[in-house]
């Protein structure tokens, strides 16, 4: 009788635990189902759920823990809308007045003197002259004022500083075309080559420059023709990725002309706007290296001309980018000049030297390191800028 009781009992508890295993493992496919539906909802077209959720984790910083169920379907934007060009300088151009900046300086100490004496001018002459001006435009600038301040007989602090206001500006050239020709031939796309030498931020202008043609609504994409580093192509494709642009790379030591022809052949193909090509570093006395970067362009112009070739140069370098400026000018002409880094320790006055050397405009000036930081250069809100205006 006992035996039958256990034999029962133990029946009854066999079946109880049958049926929460059944209960448990059909719960927990009914939710693996349900995750897999949403991620598939939202991922785009092909897709892999895997790949989905390594997207989300990298987009929010946090993994999804495992088994949790699938975020809200409301779409996280993970592409940024970049500053418009046009309101940039007037947001940065305070950061050209850096305690550094000796040109402010020397025009603080010569609006303050009562009296203009030689000892002021000799003061101010070298005030600009270390401001990496250069000779030329410094004296040219000294005999304007002097002229201008005596025969106007100029006593009042405030017209002192108009007219050196006006002189600054006609130094820098508030003439000059500095428009970038982004626009491409009858289904060309425009190509923008850019070069300099190692670190002078390159890859940070084109990413830069692309959230200015995305803001004025171009299709652009990028060409990583620096193939020297890895790390290079990686660098630019974040830039590219942050807002939606498509980055065409080869292989670690790919020939760089011919991931440049193929970016460009890509953009052509696609009907791009404007193919944006970075190249590696390289020094100007390298002849083999400014070879090479020679073959970039010629290769590039079996499909396309190239409408635009910046040269990025590191304003803190001062003279010696002048050059730079020179040599690389001899080897791809230059149409333009990027002048990076003038929130340091630069010298606003090497936009007047770097133009004369090379009878070529800056189009765009680097005023720090964040995305937007690079404003569309204009001599007269320059000019204010590093007069603390
Ligand atoms: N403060 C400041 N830093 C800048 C500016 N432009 C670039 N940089 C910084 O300069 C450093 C070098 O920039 P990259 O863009 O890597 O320079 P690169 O010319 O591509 O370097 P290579 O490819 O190695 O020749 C980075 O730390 C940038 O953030 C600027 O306008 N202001
Ligand atoms: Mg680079």
């Amino acid at each position: 009788m006992d035996i039958i009781f256990w034999y029962i009992f133990a029946g009854i508890v066999a079946c109880l635990v049958a049926a929460t295993i059944v209960i448990l493992v059909s719960g927990h496919k009914q939710r693996g189902l349900e995750a897999g539906e949403t991620r598939a909802l939202e991922s785009p077209e092909g897709e892999t759920p895997e790949e989905a959720q390594a997207q989300e984790e990298a987009t929010s910083g946090e993994p999804i823990p495992e088994g949790a169920s699938a975020p809200s379907p409301a779409i996280t934007p993970s592409v940024e809308t970049p500053e418009a060009p046009q309101s940039r300088l007037a947001r940065l151009r305070r950061r050209l007045a850096s305690s550094n900046n000796a040109l402010a300086r020397g025009l603080a100490t010569l609006l303050a003197s009562d009296k203009v004496s030689a000892q002021t001018w000799d003061d101010f002459e070298a005030a600009l002259i270390s401001s990496d001006l250069g000779a030329g435009p410094t004296t040219e600038l000294i005999a304007n004022l002097k002229n201008r301040l005596s025969i106007d007989g100029v006593s009042d602090p405030v017209q002192a500083r108009d007219i050196l206001k006006e002189e600054l500006i006609a130094l820098v050239g508030p003439d000059m075309d500095r428009s970038v020709n982004v626009t491409g031939a009858d289904g060309e796309p425009a190509v923008v080559l850019v070069v300099g030498v190692n670190g002078t931020g390159k890859t940070t202008t084109v990413g830069k420059i692309a959230r200015t043609l995305v803001a004025e609504g171009k299709t652009v994409l990028l060409g990583a023709a620096d193939t020297f580093r890895a790390a290079a192509a990686d660098q630019l494709t974040t830039w590219g990725d942050r807002i939606g642009v498509r980055t065409v790379r080869g292989p670690e030591a790919a020939d760089p002309a011919s991931v440049a022809f193929d970016a460009v052949n890509t953009g052509k193909t696609e009907g791009i706007d404007v193919v944006l090509v970075d190249t590696a570093g390289r020094l100007h006395n390298k002849t083999n290296l400014m070879d090479e970067l020679g073959k970039v362009k010629r290769v590039i112009e079996k499909v396309a001309p190239v409408t635009e070739t910046l040269l990025i140069l590191d304003a803190t370098t001062g003279q010696n980018g002048l050059v730079q400026a020179r040599v690389f000018s001899d080897v791809v002409q230059i149409t333009g000049i990027v002048l990076t880094k003038l929130d340091g320790s630069a010298k606003g006055g090497i936009v007047v030297a770097v133009q004369r050397e090379l009878g070529v405009p800056v189009k765009y000036i680097g005023l720090g390191e964040g995305a937007d930081d690079l404003a569309p250069f204009d001599a007269e809100q320059f000019v204010e800028g590093l007069l603390g205006q």
